[in-house]
């Protein structure tokens, strides 16, 4: 199979059933693999709650190795929406015409470099993690140099190569954010820390808590996420070598591209709920007090909505995909998100004339009965000019 082929294993269970189930360290999960019930359950949130205990509806649930509500995404309605429009403006920044030039100087940059190699580039660590923890400086707007740190943390600030939970490396983030805020607390600036630092919510000043809980989901939300949907559309230009010409005489698919590229790779599988009262989905009993999962993944591939659900179609006119979510959680850092990979769409079509896939490890997602395609371990090419 193609390095850039990420094929769909939920296909069978979502047209037979409509549902497909995992164990999580003894806690399960009923994954929702229609389109139309991931939406209707993500709107639903007094049967399908966020608001659990912090970590329960990450999969895999991050419940033993994390205290700190991430706001505003472990959060329900009303109170959502309070913490929401406090940060709301500030995720809208990469709109800006200042933001995207300073995000265009960073890609253009770690192109160049790659471009400049005589040999092959390790594109998770050398080119996809850059790339993220560089423009991570811009949605926080801090020196340019604290990315180092970052990239040395490597690819997830969770998972390391042989656990998927590793609670030693999740204390790096959680330590590092604590020292941060309190930097900030005593020398404010125009940081993401000072201005929530300084926001105030039904009249009082955000805790310190509250600000970790925004701080750490800013920082992992989008960041394997991120790095797999920049690794993945590399080998996929790779392999569609027309697909980068067609880029380059007709920039304005671009746009369109972005949301495909994203489409198909689904770069988060699922996010969980948990059932507040007896529900039935899919003529399924859930049970009160288990988990859901709306599984984005599946979703995205469901033959109902999108014709050739498993094609890349560059300029896919209909394309109602819910790789960010769907309803009041929908993902916060979708612009930046968006805008990077406009930058680097627009950058490779400008600058490469075609990228060789020297060799590549796959990283598999375990969920039982499905064995999902995520993204890569490694990926060796050579960038051309
Ligand atoms: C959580 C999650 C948020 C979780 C939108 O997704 O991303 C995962 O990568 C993190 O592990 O803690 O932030």
């Amino acid at each position: 199979m193609k390095n850039s082929t990420f094929s769909d294993p939920f296909e069978n269970a979502r047209q037979e059933k409509g549902y497909g189930e995992m164990n999580d360290q003894d806690d399960p999960v009923t994954m929702l693999l229609r389109l139309k019930d991931v939406r209707k359950c993500a709107h639903n949130w007094k049967t399908f709650q966020s608001g659990a205990v912090p970590g329960r509806i990450v999969i895999p649930s991050e419940v033993n190795i994390r205290e700190t509500r991430q706001i505003p995404f472990e959060v329900d309605p009303p109170m959502h929406k309070t913490y929401r429009d406090l940060v709301e403006d500030w995720f809208k920044r990469p709109l800006q015409q200042a933001y995207q030039e300073k995000l265009t100087t960073i890609i253009e940059d770690i192109v160049d470099e790659v471009l400049a190699k005589e040999i092959a580039v390790e594109v998770v660590e050398e080119f996809a993690l850059k790339i993220q923890s560089r423009a991570l400086t811009l949605l926080l707007n801090i020196p340019f140099e604290e990315s180092e740190t970052w990239i040395s943390w490597g690819t997830h600030v969770f998972r390391s190569e042989d656990t998927s939970l590793d609670g030693e490396k999740a204390a790096i983030l959680y330590n590092y954010i604590d020292e941060q805020i309190d930097k900030a607390i005593q020398n404010p600036g125009k940081d993401l820390y000072s201005v929530l630092l300084n926001s105030e919510i039904d009249n009082r000043k955000l805790t310190k808590e509250e600000v970790k809980g925004v701080m750490i989901l800013t920082f992992a939300g989008g960041r394997d996420t991120v790095i797999n949907t920049i690794t993945n559309s590399i080998a996929y230009f790779a392999e569609h070598k027309a697909s980068l010409e067609r880029l380059k005489n007709n920039p304005d698919i671009t746009r369109k591209a972005v949301e495909e590229l994203i489409r198909y790779f689904s770069p988060l599988t699922q996010m969980g709920r948990v059932v507040t009262e007896a529900a039935s989905v899919c003529e399924h009993a859930i049970k009160k007090d288990s988990r859901i999962s709306l599984c984005w993944a599946s979703a995205n591939r469901d033959e109902t909505v999108f014709e050739n659900p498993n094609e890349v179609v560059l300029d896919r006119k209909m394309n109602p995909h819910v790789s960010f979510g769907f309803s009041h959680h929908k993902c916060l850092g979708a612009t930046h998100a968006r805008q990077i990979m406009m930058v680097l769409l627009e950058t490779l079509a400008k600058k490469v004339k075609f990228i060789d896939i020297i060799d590549s490890e796959e990283n598999i997602e375990n969920l039982d009965e499905f064995q999902r395609k995520v993204g890569f371990d490694s990926l060796q090419v050579k960038f051309n000019k």
